[in-house]
């Protein structure tokens, strides 16, 4: 596929049917087939690699480092390092894919992440991703989107069905004590956990539980997320020290009470 038709996908409207909306709201996520073409994740997945690579600053060997730190290379907001990234970033295909999703009239940047599960990475501990955020309401969803087809043993992102109203454990940050806790309180809920084949992406809610297994591969488990608001959120007074970090580095400048709309938090599709 020529670069230019690529650049045009990256905005096409996808398909969305109704009953894809309604699973969400009901369940808290959803996973979509066919959202991107093999050569345009190709294209960006090379770029995405090398910033990871180039950004990189864990040198520790995985059996010394933290259960969150074996989880993953966790590196932040590409878009603002690398044009093409940004690109694929602020696609307007995916943006409007969750404007959808929440019913909202439109979503802005929060913030972006590469998670890149290593050969031999650990589990992701089960959390609810919104503990993190300081936002007014919860129309807030990531897009989790596989650079590669992620089989079972690679670790792919599983979701507690329905958990987005269970009030436990949103407090927790991710650790040992939130898989622990979460994994007894979310026992009698329903698990969905399988593959995913390239092209697919999933958009899971601010407080819907989920995980990720192990990585038992030789190949990194090579991942990108968009997270998206409601284009309306306001910043709250920060609950936790988690969320006075993030009001620092995702929101600069941003006032309680105010609208998050700082240099950092482009609208990147509206419908008005
Ligand atoms: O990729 C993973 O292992 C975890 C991802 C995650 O927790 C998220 O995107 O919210």
């Amino acid at each position: 596929m020529a670069t230019k038709s690529i650049e045009q996908e990256l905005d096409l409207p996808y398909k969305l049917t109704k009953d894809e909306v309604n699973f969400y709201r009901e369940n808290g996520y959803v996973k979509l087939r066919n959202v991107l073409s093999a050569d345009l994740i190709e294209r960006y997945r090379r770029e995405i690699a090398a910033q990871v690579k180039k950004l990189n600053t864990q040198r520790l060997p995985l059996d010394q480092r933290s259960t969150y730190d074996k989880a993953f290379l966790q590196i932040m907001n590409l878009w603002e390092e690398d044009a093409l990234i940004r690109e694929f970033v602020f696609g307007k295909r995916l943006a409007r894919i969750a404007t959808e999703l929440m019913g909202c009239r439109g979503v802005r940047m929060y913030h972006d992440q590469a998670l890149y599960k290593e050969p031999g990475g650990g589990i992701t501990p089960w959390h609810a991703d919104q503990y993190y955020w300081p936002v007014s309401n919860d129309n807030m969803v990531t897009a989790w989107i596989p650079l590669q087809d992620t089989p079972l043993a690679m670790g792919p992102l599983a979701f507690c069905e329905k958990s987005h109203r269970f009030q436990l454990g949103r407090d927790l940050e991710i650790s040992d004590e939130s898989e622990l806790t979460l994994k007894q309180a979310l026992e009698t809920f329903q698990l969905e956990e399988s593959p995913f084949a390239l092209g697919d992406v999933s958009f899971h809610a601010g407080w819907t539980f989920h995980r990720a297994g192990k990585n038992t591969t030789d190949r990194p488990r090579e991942i990108m997320t968009v997270i998206y608001m409601d284009e309306d959120m306001r910043l709250v007074k920060p609950k936790n020290k988690n969320q006075v970090a993030d009001i620092a580095r995702w929101c600069p400048g941003v006032q309680e009470g105010e609208v998050i709309a700082s240099p950092l938090n482009p609208v990147i599709y509206t419908t008005v």
